[in-house]
């Protein structure tokens, strides 16, 4: 998991003729080294300080450090998790679900602030007693454990019940990012729990692209559609990367399609990212019963991801209609 990689030779600019750039490559001397670290159970998210150490989570296990002495603490687990220097009973796992993403604070140094992404049970969690949250810890001097763990956002979407969706168990498309932009607010991803309406829903945080300050509440200037000032883009499948061009501070994001069509989008505040799942739109019927190869209508149109269809079976002709 952790690697260290040194690169000699020249940098190519992108843009170049493929011959002239596959001329470069040849050129490039690189010499990488890899310090493999074995010993993590689906690492999910990991965050950086500049001395090596770094945080990192495991999905059905919780949130660990690894120092530069290569010794590893690990500091807050999930319900039932064992060997952690704490445990919060309500993070839990399920499908595609769980601890997600982790984040440092730019000002480590002075307020010791990290951000872990995760899901959550609880009476009082919104979708049918389970949540996706964003907290905030505070990682103690010896990095043995972490304290004053806050639920900066406690109200994210999470998908709580099997549908007839391929791969339609309960936990999917959570996003899970979280990383701080140069502008210095929380960048958060939040997938659309194959939530048909979520995406283009103005104030549901279901498939969306948050922005918030370090206690969850909304950076200003955010365009949401809605009322949800917390919002800063919408219309998302399941974003799990984001990133920020330097100089411009340009958001750029990436999520997973439905078998196809992954896209990396430039984000613009306010903006749509154009997914749009709803039964009954864009040419699609009502999800009405599942079969093998997909979801079908009333009128026998399929919706149906393009290569979830099995070999030999002639393709729908509504392959295009996305769910
Ligand atoms: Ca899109």
């Amino acid at each position: 998991m952790a690697a260290k990689f040194t690169l000699k030779g020249k940098w190519v600019s992108l843009g170049v003729a493929a011959s002239a750039l596959m001329a470069a490559q040849s050129a490039m001397a690189v010499d990488v080294q890899v310090e493999v670290f074995q010993k993590s159970k689906n690492p999910w998210g990991m965050a950086f300080l500049k001395d090596g150490t770094f945080f990192f989570t495991e999905k059905c296990d919780g949130l660990s450090v690894r120092l530069p002495s290569g010794s590893v603490n690990k500091l807050l687990g999930v319900g039932g998790s064992s060997g952690y220097a704490s445990v919060r009973d309500d993070l839990f796992c399920d499908g595609q679900a769980g601890v997600l993403g982790v984040e440092v604070d730019p000002k480590f140094s002075e307020n010791r602030f990290i951000y872990v992404r995760s899901t959550s049970q609880g009476a009082n969690r919104k979708y049918g007693g389970y949540a996706n949250i964003l907290m905030r810890m505070k990682v103690n001097n010896d990095f043995s454990g972490v304290t004053d763990v806050v639920d900066i956002i406690d109200d994210m979407g999470y998908k709580p019940k099997a549908t007839k969706h391929p791969f339609g168990g309960p936990g999917a498309h959570n996003g899970g990012i979280v990383r701080f932009g140069p502008d210095g607010f929380l960048y958060v991803t939040i997938g659309d729990n194959h939530n048909g309406p979520g995406p283009q829903d103005p104030n549901a945080l279901i498939g969306k692209l948050l922005r918030v300050d370090r206690d969850g509440k909304a950076a200003p200037g955010n365009k949401s559609p809605g009322s949800d000032k917390r919002i800063f883009a919408h219309g998302f499948r399941n974003p799990q990367g984001i990133t920020f061009r330097p100089g411009s501070g340009d958001v750029y994001l990436s999520e997973n399609g439905p078998w196809h069509n992954d896209e990396v989008t430039k984000v613009v505040n306010g903006g749509n990212g154009g997914w749009d799942p709803r039964d009954n739109v864009n040419g699609r019927g009502e999800c009405l019963f599942a079969e093998p190869d997909g979801c079908r209508s009333a009128e026998g149109a399929c919706r149906i991801h393009a290569h979830d269809r099995p070999e030999g079976l002639p393709r729908c002709a509504e392959a295009g209609i996305q769910q």
